[in-house]
């Protein structure tokens, strides 16, 4: 069995400790950590979330699966961040109020990070309320809401009004994703920047920013 099928494997039955060791050996063995993540952690996450979908596993089992997957992404930061980047631009990113998904949102903002952009990472349940104060706190120029849950994605267009209540609207670009999350949603809502994962997303705020 492969290094990268065995921390699948390990992942889906949510077995933390024995995800990390496997982390640090692949990465002692080599392996890249765009290969670790892609090939060994998103593909057990996708296998776990086809299973929940089809009620083959349950809420708990999914959970210790994602606490493995945020504990490896965590060993695995300083691999995927470019060293020596100059900082380019601020970002506030959050999971939208009534969602705790947080694993895609910590990719964007892993994967941002590496791009050089300097985030606020104000984890979930974000209101929009605190999006905004961040934005003033930090002086951050892009607004990154993520949501998982079709009965939160409206929380993402409270959050587009409250920037337009406040007069700041033009002041921040409002990106949003998530797995249900089109650009058709984002063109509806009003926001400005939408992406399908997490890579795309750095690119995207990059080119913003640049
Ligand atoms: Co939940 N859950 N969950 N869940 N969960 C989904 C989302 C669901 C699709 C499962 C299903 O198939 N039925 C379903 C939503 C259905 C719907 O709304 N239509 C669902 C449900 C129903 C629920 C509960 C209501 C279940 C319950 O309690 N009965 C509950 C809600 C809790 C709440 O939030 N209030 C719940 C709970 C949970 C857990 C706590 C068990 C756990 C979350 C743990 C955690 O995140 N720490 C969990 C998980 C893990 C999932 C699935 C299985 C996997 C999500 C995930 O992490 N994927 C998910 C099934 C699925 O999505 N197919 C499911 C891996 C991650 C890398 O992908 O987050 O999509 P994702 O991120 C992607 C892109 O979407 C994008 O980039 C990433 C890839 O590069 N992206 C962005 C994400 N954010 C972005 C922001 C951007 C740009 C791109 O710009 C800002």
């Amino acid at each position: 069995m492969s290094i990268f099928t065995e921390i699948s494997e390990a992942l889906q039955k949510g077995k933390r400790k024995v995800v990390t060791e496997l982390v640090q050996k692949a990465l002692d063995e080599n392996a890249s950590a765009n290969d670790i993540l892609n090939n060994a952690l998103l593909a057990g996450m996708d296998i776990i979330s086809e299973k929940f979908k089809n009620n083959e596993v349950f809420v708990p089992e999914v959970l210790m699966a994602a606490k493995a997957m945020n504990e490896a992404m965590a060993l695995l930061k300083p691999h995927l961040t470019e060293q020596g980047v100059e900082p380019m631009g601020k970002a506030v990113i959050g999971t939208v109020k009534g969602d705790m998904h947080d694993i895609g949102k910590n990719l964007v903002a892993l994967m941002m990070e590496g791009k050089g952009i300097e985030v606020t990472d104000l984890g979930v349940d974000v209101s929009a309320e605190m999006f905004y104060d961040a934005f003033e706190r930090e002086g951050a120029q892009i607004i990154a809401c993520s949501s998982l849950l079709t009965t939160t994605m409206g929380e993402m267009k409270n959050v587009v009004d409250y920037f337009t209540q406040k007069g700041k609207r033009d002041d921040v670009k409002i990106m949003v994703g998530g797995a249900l999350v089109t650009d058709n949603f984002r063109q509806s809502i009003g926001a400005d920047l939408y992406s399908p994962d997490a890579a795309t997303a750095a690119d995207l705020a990059k080119s913003i920013l640049a």
